[in-house]
């Protein structure tokens, strides 16, 4: 595959230091109590989010669980709406109605957001049917946590997508844990990509889910391979930095197990590799950090200053 040109290498690194910084604001928000509900961080995830939405093809469908801040803004909604919605405004991406775990984005064809784990994955297969049934060239990709690989709707959706070859990249984002527990405790094969074998459908790869590039590449692979073949269950091997939820007292880790993931983050490595490939780069990254801090405190500041939903807001697209 042809490397990405510099401009697209700089785009990705400004992505993935958006979501980061984004989430760190996010998370300083919900201690003041300006955030309500769940809020899951995609810290440390970032490159699997950005290697991912990036291999997307325009036409392509994303759809993902609760912990979907980094898909939203890779896919490019606005950073202050997303912030608005996360505050329960009125100008959030939806009306405030949705909150941290359902942002979603109809014209960018991201679907979600979901809060029910699995229950996407139905979706998804529905979506890629609609694909196949009608001759469009288009592919969904499906992203799903290790935890979710447990639930009845993975073994039906997976299922029904090889029965009908349907153009769907299944993605396992393995990021080690399912809340509290570790893949290795609740899966009899903990190499979860080898599930693919018991539906018929073509296994993996198994990427390096801190490391963009590789990303990029194995799930454009598996893009081209879906639109021509059918399903693809693949798994990104990835690790959160912060609790599965704020609040999370983080019991079933070891602090020096989360710092020598640390040493590896996914954002680090980035710097550092575009830091050997270009003359000179450090400074323009430094620039773009500045100017993602810049979008996120005009960001916090829009959404601070947006109006609450209203009467009318609360009881409207609502089925009775
Ligand atoms: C059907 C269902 N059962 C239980 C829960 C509670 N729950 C929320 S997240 C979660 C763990 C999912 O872990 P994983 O799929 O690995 O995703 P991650 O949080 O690691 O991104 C559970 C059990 C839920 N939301 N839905
Ligand atoms: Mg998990």
């Amino acid at each position: 595959m042809a490397a990405p040109k510099k401009d697209t290498l700089l785009d990705w690194y400004r992505q993935m230091v958006l979501i980061r910084r984004f989430e760190e604001k996010c998370a300083e928000l919900y201690q003041q109590g300006k955030i309500g509900g769940f809020l899951h961080l995609y810290i440390g995830q970032e490159a699997t989010g950005v290697g991912v939405v990036s291999a997307l093809r325009d036409h392509d469908h994303i759809i993902t669980a609760y912990r979907d801040h980094g898909i939203a803004l890779a896919k490019g909604m606005e950073p202050r709406r997303v912030m608005a919605e996360m505050l329960g405004k009125r100008t959030g991406t939806s009306g405030g109605k949705g909150g941290s775990m359902h942002l979603a984005d109809r014209e960018k064809r991201f679907w979600g957001g979901h809060g029910i784990v699995g229950g996407h994955l139905p979706l998804a297969a529905g979506i890629a049917l609609k694909a196949r049934y009608l001759e469009q060239d288009e592919v969904v990709v499906a992203l799903m946590g290790d935890g979710a690989t447990n639930i009845g709707y993975f073994h039906e959706s997976l299922n029904l997508s090889a029965v009908w070859d349907l153009p769907v990249v299944w993605l396992i984002e393995n990021n080690g844990y399912g809340m509290g527990t570790a893949v290795e405790r609740a899966s009899g094969q903990p190499e979860l990509v080898k599930r693919a074998i018991a539906y018929g459908m073509r296994e993996g790869p198994r990427v390096d889910g801190m490391d963009v590039l590789a990303v990029h590449e194995a799930v454009s692979e598996a893009i081209a391979y879906a639109a021509k073949h059918g399903p693809v269950l693949m798994e990104s091997l990835t690790y959160r930095f912060e609790g599965h939820s704020m609040g999370d007292p983080q019991r079933y880790r070891s602090k020096d197990e989360v710092a020598r993931y640390a040493e590896g983050d996914p954002i680090g490595r980035f710097r550092t590799y575009l830091d050997g490939k270009f003359k000179n780069v450090l400074p323009e990254l430094d620039e773009i950090e500045r100017q993602v801090q810049a979008t996120i405190a005009e960001a916090v500041e829009f959404a601070e200053n947006s109006p609450e939903p209203t009467y009318e807001d609360l009881v409207s697209f609502v089925y009775a």
